[in-house]
């Protein structure tokens, strides 16, 4: 006498309260969606938290309007259409991608917010900070979900007295305050093919000036992190000398602006890259309905700025809720001077487990090793997640050790070496044991290979 509906059947998943349909291109573990809601750059004294406060101190309001708040579900269309990347791109692929479905997925990159927030036309610049997701390898610099900072600054052509929007953006370039660091390569060659400068959009004198004004304003923002460093360091060693700060320019690519640089910061040794920019592509500003307005655009990393800037050793710890992370920082959201370096708990003894197994052959998907997936249906970040999946937080570290074919049947066989490693405490030999069993098994089951 009672009346059901009857069941929706058809896949679904929740992420932050809403209910998405799922279909054959979903590939979101349950690990990563339990995460989505820590939302770390919001979290009061959390160190990627006060690294985007330092950088929002930079960008000041009202020029910049901050948004950090943009939900982390966006369509195929937001994250690559909208920004120009053509069909076939690598970063579209399933294997680098979380997707919820053939056109939903979890960002990749701030980058898919630019053309809302260009057609919102709310403020002269932007700055989007956000949670990013990315099937990709395993180590103390990387993980599947970090975090980016996006800045915008734009003119509008038909706001300006008599029309000379280089002139307006050189006198703004005038009002930005000094710095005295060593710049190697202000302007680097870049291709013009690749890299050109819009002619059918800007005059030289124009493109000139938006550069100008985007060389200074990141500049500024790196002398101000590494400032804020040095203090750091002074706080743990009185006599801490600053070695002076280096940056670099040098040519990028993307799809969304052009020309393209990657800002470097020397430190420690080598070459760092820290961000990438470029000068707006016109059509972005036409597409979302603002074609007087022309500008830049940057993106950069915050975990990574945010682990040098704490001397944190590894990006896992960020989603530690052990107090002895977590209280290092308490009270710097309020007072950034109160900023220190990260004091590094006891390193817990690591136990390194190798897995090696059979795909099929080279020479056809199916044949030679049964079910096994042939080289070129074989993806490395598979591997990572299956692992991720298992093992959560207690892996530090997946690497390649060896690979070869089998020179009589065509097979290659991989194998790859797992660092057991808790942050917080020492794993057992027989629970990183258990750990890489359940590993073994799983790659069997899901990705069909044979262990060897
Ligand atoms: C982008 O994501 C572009 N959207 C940046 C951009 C924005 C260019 C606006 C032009 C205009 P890329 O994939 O290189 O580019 O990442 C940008 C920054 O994010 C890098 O410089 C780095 O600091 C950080 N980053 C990239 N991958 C990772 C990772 N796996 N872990 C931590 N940080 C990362
Ligand atoms: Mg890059």
């Amino acid at each position: 006498e009672r009346y059901h509906k009857p069941a929706d059947r058809s896949p679904k998943v929740i992420v932050v309260g809403s209910r998405y349909e799922t279909d054959s291109w979903f590939n979101v573990p349950s690990n990563i969606i339990e995460r989505i809601p820590r939302r770390l750059h919001l979290q009061k004294d959390h160190p990627v938290s006060i690294t985007r406060q330092i950088i929002e101190s930079v960008f000041p309001l009202p020029t910049y309007k901050y948004h950090n708040d943009f939900n982390p579900v966006v369509s195929t269309h937001q994250n690559f259409d909208s920004l120009g990347f053509p069909k076939d791109h690598p970063g579209r692929a399933k294997s680098d991608t979380y997707y919820i479905n053939a056109d939903t997925l979890l960002r990749t990159h701030t980058s898919a917010h630019q053309a809302d927030t260009f057609r919102a036309n709310l403020s002269d610049g932007y700055l989007i900070s956000a949670d990013v997701y990315r099937r990709d390898e395993i180590d103390r610099s990387h993980y599947p979900i970090f975090h980016q900072m996006e800045g915008a600054r734009s003119w509008d052509r038909a706001k300006v007295p008599d029309g000379d929007v280089a002139a307006q953006i050189w006198s703004d370039v005038e009002k930005l305050p000094t710095h005295n660091i060593e710049v190697q390569d202000p302007n680097p060659p870049f291709h013009e093919d690749r890299n050109p400068l819009q002619a059918a959009h800007h005059s030289p004198a124009e493109a000139e000036a938006v550069a100008a004004h985007l060389k200074k304003s990141l500049e500024l923002m790196v002398v101000e992190i590494f400032s804020r460093a040095g203090a750091a360091a002074r706080k743990a060693d009185p006599y801490f000398v600053d070695k002076p700060l280096q940056v670099r320019w040098v040519e990028a690519y993307f799809p969304f602006t052009s020309p393209s640089w990657e800002l470097e910061v020397y430190y420690n040794g080598d070459w760092l890259e820290v961000l990438g920019c470029g000068v707006v592509k016109q059509d972005l500003y036409i597409n979302a309905g603002v074609p007087d307005q022309l500008g830049w655009a940057f993106g950069l990393g915050l975990d990574r700025i945010a682990m040098l800037l704490f001397q944190i050793p590894d990006i896992r710890l960020f989603w530690s809720q052990d107090k002895r992370f977590l209280r290092q920082f308490e009270g710097v959201s309020d007072d950034l001077g109160a900023l220190r370096r990260f004091k590094p708990f006891s390193r817990y003894p690591g136990c390194p487990k190798d897995v090696s197994f059979w795909l099929g052959s080279t020479t056809s998907a199916a044949g030679g090793g049964g079910s096994a997936p042939g080289p070129q249906d074989f993806h490395e970040n598979d591997v990572m997640e299956i692992v991720r999946s298992v093992a959560g937080d207690a892996v530090e570290d997946v690497r390649l050790v060896d690979a070869f074919t089998h020179p009589k049947t065509g097979r290659r066989s991989m194998c790859y070496r797992v660092m057991y490693r808790s942050l917080e405490r020492t794993l057992t030999h027989a629970e990183s044991n258990e750990l890489h069993h359940r590993v073994c098994r799983s790659l069997v089951k899901k990705l069909g290979v044979e262990i060897r």
